[in-house]
């Protein structure tokens, strides 16, 4: 079995309520546990700043999908759930990103982990520390915890989450 984090996303229509369907289906994946599930935050937008506040989550999933396989599964996720992304660094209903796959370091033409740049992303670090304050960079060994972008603003506590059958049990 291999533990990996994900990073999700959404900032259009009812974003809790895509983040739990794609938590769900996550979860339902015969080859998937959802383990833990941060909080919920309200964070600004990077990229195209004209458009609306994302809700940002992290979790932790344990799988016996190899990392392609997990690319796979979560891009059927975001498909299912009609995710829209005509404009690049534009608004989406529901973005799934792999961060860490089992302190492997991946890159291939579809799949780069660590995932690019979330060292400097504090949407994806805050939630992704909440659940694991000791995650490191597989090849340097650099706590995520300890990044500067850590301590940026643009990332408000918008929903306490105590675990993952919470998150997915409420309505
Ligand atoms: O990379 C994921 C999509 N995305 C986000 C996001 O999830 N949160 C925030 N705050 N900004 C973002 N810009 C992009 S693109």
């Amino acid at each position: 079995m291999k533990t990996a984090y994900l990073s999700l996303g959404s900032n259009i229509g009812n974003r809790l309520d895509h983040l739990r369907q794609a938590v769900r289906l996550l979860h339902d994946h015969p080859a998937i546990t959802v383990r833990k599930v941060s909080s919920v935050y309200e964070t600004e937008p990077l990229g195209l700043t004209e458009q609306a506040k994302f809700l940002n989550i992290a979790l932790e999933l344990v799988t016996s999908l190899e990392a392609a396989e997990l690319l796979r599964a979560c891009q059927s996720i975001e498909n299912k759930l009609g995710r829209m992304r005509k404009i690049r660094w534009g608004p989406r209903t529901v973005d799934l990103d792999i961060l860490l796959y089992n302190e492997d370091s991946i890159q291939t033409e579809d799949l780069i982990v660590p995932h690019l740049r979330m060292q400097e992303r504090a949407f994806v670090l805050v939630p992704l520390i909440e659940i694991n304050s000791e995650v490191k960079h597989p090849s340097t060994g650099a706590l995520y915890r300890e990044e500067p972008a850590m301590r940026e603003e643009g990332v408000i506590l918008w929903k306490q989450i105590q675990n993952a059958g919470e998150f997915l049990q409420q309505d």
